[in-house]
């Protein structure tokens, strides 16, 4: 163990795990008579070329909740579109939260990790979310979300 501090990145619960699908409707329906797990938010994001669907699995101790993230692409460029060509379906990426992603944002990207916006785009349900480059960080595609309402 190394006696140097890690940065003071402000996470505070994985947030979600995002999954890329070719069909939104019949991932839904999967994790709805496998698990049991309901739909809680459901939106197009055109910005990221998504069509979406939020599936709360539990409740974390800094007042949010984590969930699965369900994907289809909305376009043949997207992130996802190229993600599903080369990989197939599967786990996208993952997202850890915070109370303030650009200082989150800052303080990884100052341990050393490219952050690929320079300034928050929209996430989800009104959050506000950057992503870091996944050869950076162990082939793990990884986002920091600041839920709508949740900064400090
Ligand atoms: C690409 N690579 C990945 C990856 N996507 N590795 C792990 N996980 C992934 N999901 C690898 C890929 O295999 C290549 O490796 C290399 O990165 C370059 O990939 P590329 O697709 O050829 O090149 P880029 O640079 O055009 O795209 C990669 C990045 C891009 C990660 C930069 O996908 C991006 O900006 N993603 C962030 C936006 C996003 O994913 N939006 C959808 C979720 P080799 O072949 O060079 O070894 S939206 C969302 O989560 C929302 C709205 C929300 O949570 O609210
Ligand atoms: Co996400």
């Amino acid at each position: 163990m190394s006696d140097v501090p890690g940065p003071a990145a402000g996470l505070t619960r994985l947030d979600h795990v995002g999954i890329a699908c070719r069909d939104l409707d019949a991932s839904i329906a999967f994790y709805r008579r496998t698990y049991g797990f309901e739909v809680e938010h459901e939106e197009v994001n055109e910005e990221q070329g998504v069509r979406e669907a939020m599936l709360r699995v539990n409740g974390t101790d800094d007042g949010g909740a984590t969930y699965l993230q369900l994907l289809e692409p909305t376009r043949p460029d997207s992130p996802v579109a190229k993600f599903l060509d080369r990989n197939g379906e599967g786990v996208h990426h993952i997202a850890f939260g915070t109370h303030g992603v650009a200082d989150s944002a800052g303080a990884v990207g100052a341990a050393g990790v490219r952050v690929l916006d320079a300034e928050p785009r929209r996430g989800t349900h009104g959050s506000r979310i950057v992503f870091l480059h996944p050869k950076d960080c162990g082939g793990v595609l990884t986002e920091l979300v600041e839920s709508c309402g949740q900064a400090d």
